[in-house]
């Protein structure tokens, strides 16, 4: 007898939100995942990793109960001994009592990422903080550099529907490779291929797997993506594809970005990008001649220090063209926006105190070693409670992370699925449920559908909750709120009646919920959504974050990234690798083993520069640490930049330091975000 497929959406951090269908063996055990056929943006198509999910939710390693450490920090299980539900949860909740008596409800930070994207089980932690008046979080690690740069121009965080690009002519991937994190967008861009001859065009510093496919790769300099933004604007203007009726219609200042323009020249924009002169016109005319051209742009391009401004260049091309107009035509960043889910009650919206202090997620390792400024002059972080992110392995500047996670004085609880390095480093670790194990919603900010699902396996041996520890822990704090006191099926009802959607029954018996807005709507045909209803040229940064002062009026090269100097003479990016997300799936054999080792990639000149050869090792570094890896000799990449597909733990890394610890914390402007992909670093070979 074939299993039966229970309808699921997939929870992790990935564009794709994709409609499963999970085979349940038994009340406790699944079998394979497949993507769900009859919705017309998954189409069947998931990546292999969640297809074997069955190895993640059942790996021996799951954490099964609560455990204190008893031993040292960072050493893993056998640092811990088991204790129960109700004691771990009287002791952390004592402590947070006593940290804040001691120096004020600021001391304490819940700290939070998207390892599930599921609105109630990711975002129910702002709750807890709110009622207890803890210290806020800025989220730093991923979507605010590139939603500062997309809504300076367009003013909201949505756009095209992505089922159009079955319409298009041409699709320009941008600064995302989506055979590594988000398979099924190649899917439609085959069928364009297929069907009408699309061309592809990847704009990225490596021959990845995407642009393998393309039929052009504009394989620039990270960091550089707006000065070929604003050559491609100078061969727009200057040969006559501007679409000027558009442009009167729907923009801001149309001459003044012409005149701008007018000294980015591509041989301006070949200096700085490293990119022949012959590459950016050849381009520029192709995108220029094509009515129906579709821009997909992925984060890459906005993970540099100038990346706000980098992806705003680009977000200006197809208002330039007027390609907005058209079936097929335009730009899609995310779709997050278009949402407009009311989180009151999963957040706990009505008791944020407007007095509670920020701290960037990304400056964890400053700030836990009591850097002054980001501290934001509030009193030191004595206690640390983390679920969904494993900063230790994942945020900037490993080095000063590793530091203060090993003070004695700072007491840390992590909730997680397994002992990642940032569970290692804790007092108390509790065990956590996956999605397959509890109720939730979720929007793909890659495509336009809502999704209510629920648990279709019981919770594994003690496993509990996001949504069930904050209740508990509420109960013991004195945490009043009246979201402690729901189920996360109410919560969900609460949301969806709230926004004016279906109940919750109905979403989930229908499996997913289309939130696309009408055509002229989605390509902004009513106007653009700022207060004039045209697209900005010209951004109003200071409206966009406070570190505005030195970004420059109109689209540009904005020279603030870590370039390549003598000292420093390689410029690295630190990619998505294909068979990890983030973090998860390190911990499965299956991605293990396809990854390989933690690796860079460097143009066979630079081997021969550096006196190296394929498989041997290197050492990376900067002032900020020393990373040891295995070469690949690749000549997909600009000679002086090298590319480590990650994100390793630190742990398969000779020396036990992961590639983190070279990224800085710096943030982004105008409003912070981590800039993953610029760091300059030097390149040693290490002798046998
Ligand atoms: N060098 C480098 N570093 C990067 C990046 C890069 O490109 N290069 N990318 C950055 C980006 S974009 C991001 S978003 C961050 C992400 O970094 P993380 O937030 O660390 O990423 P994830 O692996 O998605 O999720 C973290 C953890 O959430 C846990 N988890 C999943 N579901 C649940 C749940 O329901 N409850 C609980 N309690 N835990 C759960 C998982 O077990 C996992 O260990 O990394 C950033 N770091
Ligand atoms: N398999 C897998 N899937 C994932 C993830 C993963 O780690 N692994 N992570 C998930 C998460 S949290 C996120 S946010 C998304 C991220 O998904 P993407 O948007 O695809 O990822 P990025 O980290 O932005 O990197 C994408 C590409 O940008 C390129 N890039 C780097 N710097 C620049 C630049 O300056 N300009 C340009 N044009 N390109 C540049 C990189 O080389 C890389 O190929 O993927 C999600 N899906
Ligand atoms: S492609 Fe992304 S959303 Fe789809 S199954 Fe894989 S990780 Fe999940
Ligand atoms: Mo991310």
């Amino acid at each position: 007898m074939t299993p039966p497929r229970l309808h699921s959406a997939c929870p992790h951090d990935c564009p794709s939100t994709c409609a499963l269908e999970v085979e349940r063996l038994d009340d406790h055990t699944i079998g394979k995942v497949y993507g769900a056929k009859a919705n017309d943006y998954t189409a069947g198509v998931i990546c292999a990793k969640v297809s074997r999910y069955a190895e993640r939710v059942h790996h021996p390693d799951r954490l099964k109960q609560p455990l204190k450490r008893t031993g040292e920090k960072g050493k893993g299980l056998s640092a811990f001994a088991p204790i129960s539900w109700e004691h771990a949860l009287d002791q952390v909740a004592e402590r947070f009592i006593s940290v804040s008596q001691r120096f004020g409800s600021e001391a304490v930070w819940p700290y939070f990422y998207a390892g599930t994207m599921g609105l109630v089980q990711r975002d129910g932690i702002e709750r807890l903080r709110h009622a207890m008046k803890y210290s806020r979080q800025h989220s730093t690690f991923c979507t605010t550099l590139a939603d500062a740069g997309w809504n300076a121009g367009a003013g909201a965080k949505r756009g095209v529907d992505p089922r159009e690009m079955q319409h298009s002519d041409l699709i320009v991937m941008w600064g995302g490779n989506p055979v590594n994190t988000q398979v099924n967008v190649m899917h439609h861009i085959a069928q364009a291929k297929r069907e009408r001859c699309a061309k592809l065009v990847v704009v990225d510093p490596y021959r990845t797997g995407t642009a393998e496919k393309a039929h052009i790769h504009l394989m620039l300099r990270p960091g550089t993506d707006g000065a070929l933004a604003c050559a491609v604007m100078n061969v727009l203007f200057n040969e006559g594809y501007a679409d000027r009726d558009y442009l009167s219609a729907y923009t801001d200042a149309p001459l003044e970005l012409e005149q701008h323009v007018q000294s980015r020249t591509p041989a301006w924009a070949a200096r700085i990008t490293g990119l022949a002169e012959r590459e950016i016109i050849e381009f520029a005319r192709l995108y220029g001649n094509t009515a129906k051209s579709f821009i997909r742009l992925g984060y890459g391009l906005s993970r540099s220090r100038n990346g706000a401004v980098n992806m705003h260049a680009v977000s200006c091309l197809p208002a330039i063209t007027g390609a907005w107009r058209h079936l097929g035509g335009g730009a899609l960043y995310s779709n997050a926006g278009m949402y407009k889910i009311d989180q009151t009650l999963i957040q706990g919206l009505d008791v944020v105190d407007p007095g509670t202090r920020i701290l960037d997620q990304s400056k964890i390792g400053p700030i836990l070693c009591g850097n002054g400024e980001d501290l934001k002059a509030g009193p030191p972080v004595k206690a640390l409670f983390i679920q969904n992110t494993n900063p230790v392995v994942v945020a900037p500047q490993s080095r000063d992370v590793l530091e203060g996670f090993n003070r004695d004085d700072l007491f840390i609880c992590v909730h997680e699925q397994f002992m990642t390095e940032t569970a290692a480093m804790a007092d108390f670790v509790l065990p956590a449920t996956t999605f397959l194990e509890h109720d939730d919603m979720y929007q793909g900010g890659g495509h336009t559908y809502l999704q209510v699902t629920k648990k279709i396996i019981e919770p594994l041996a003690e496993a509990r909750s996001n949504h069930w520890l904050l209740c508990e822990l509420a109960e013991r704090l004195g945490a009043i709120h009246p979201g402690f006191k729901m189920s996360e099926w109410e919560l969900i009802e609460d949301a969806l009646r709230r926004t004016g959607l279906p109940d919750a029954e109905t979403i989930y018996q229908n499996h997913w919920h289309d939130c696309s807005l009408d055509f002229a709507s989605m390509h902004y045909l009513n106007g653009f959504a700022h207060s004039d209803g045209r697209f900005h040229f010209k951004p109003d940064w200071a409206a966009l974050g406070h570190d505005y002062q030195s970004m420059p009026q109109y689209p540009d090269h904005l020279a603030i990234i870590d370039d390549a100097t003598k000292q420093h003479p390689y410029r690295l990016v630190t990619a998505p690798s294909r068979q990890f997300l983030n973090t998860s799936f390190t911990e499965t054999p299956s991605s293990q083993k396809k990854e390989g080792r933690p690796t860079v990639l460097i143009h066979p000149k630079d081997c021969f520069k550096l006196g190296i050869a394929e498989g041997d090792r290197v050492q990376l570094g900067n002032g900020r640490g020393e990373v040891i890896v295995h070469i690949r000799s690749f000549d997909g990449v600009q000679p002086g930049v090298v590319v480590s597909e990650s994100i390793w733990p630190n742990s398969a890394f000779e020396g036990g330091m992961g590639i983190n610890t070279l990224t800085s914390a710096d943030a982004g402007k105008p409003n912070g975000g981590a800039v993953y992909h610029d760091t300059a670093v030097w390149i040693r070979p290490v002798r046998v």
